[in-house]
């Protein structure tokens, strides 16, 4: 995959809340251009993987539960600078500290349940893409 591409998904908690629609308008206007959509589902054996480099954090069994619990946006994005202009836009990852404007700080709940998840490196923005999409769905 291009090193212009991120990969992010619009978490349970923003599907459930009723903000895709705001969202995906604030990627888009922001100059990101979809790759790849989908609404799908994560397993307990997908979300484990996904999330394995935090597999030895206290947090991760509820991390776990919490991607898993409902319908999820996962979508792949383009966009010159993709990885560090994504993460600038979601802000940062407590939305307390999250700057204003930014995804977590406007639709965010609290650490735990932040909207939305952002690629950090060009690396895992190929990883994670390949995880959920196959090549065909990749625009
Ligand atoms: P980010 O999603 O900003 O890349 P991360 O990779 O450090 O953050 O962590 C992945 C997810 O794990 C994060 O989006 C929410 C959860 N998480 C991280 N730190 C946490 C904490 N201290 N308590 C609860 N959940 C946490
Ligand atoms: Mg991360």
């Amino acid at each position: 995959m291009a090193t212009n591409r991120t990969f992010t998904m619009l978490k349970p908690d923003a599907v459930e809340k009723g903000h895709i629609g705001a969202i995906l308008e604030k990627i888009t206007a922001s100059g990101f251009r979809i790759v790849a959509m989908k609404l799908t589902q994560m397993t307990t054996e997908d979300a484990k993987a996904f999330y394995a480099v935090h597999a030895e954090r206290p947090f991760y069994g509820e991390l776990v539960e919490y991607m898993t619990r409902g319908p999820i946006v996962a979508a792949i994005l383009e966009k010159d600078n993709a990885v560090e202009d994504f993460r600038t836009l979601i802000g940062a990852t407590n939305p307390a500290d999250a700057a204003e404007g930014t995804i977590r700080k406007l639709y965010a709940a609290s650490i735990g349940e932040n909207a939305v998840h952002g690629s950090d490196s060009d690396e895992n923005a190929a990883i994670e893409g390949a995880f959920h999409f196959a090549g065909r769905e990749m625009f």
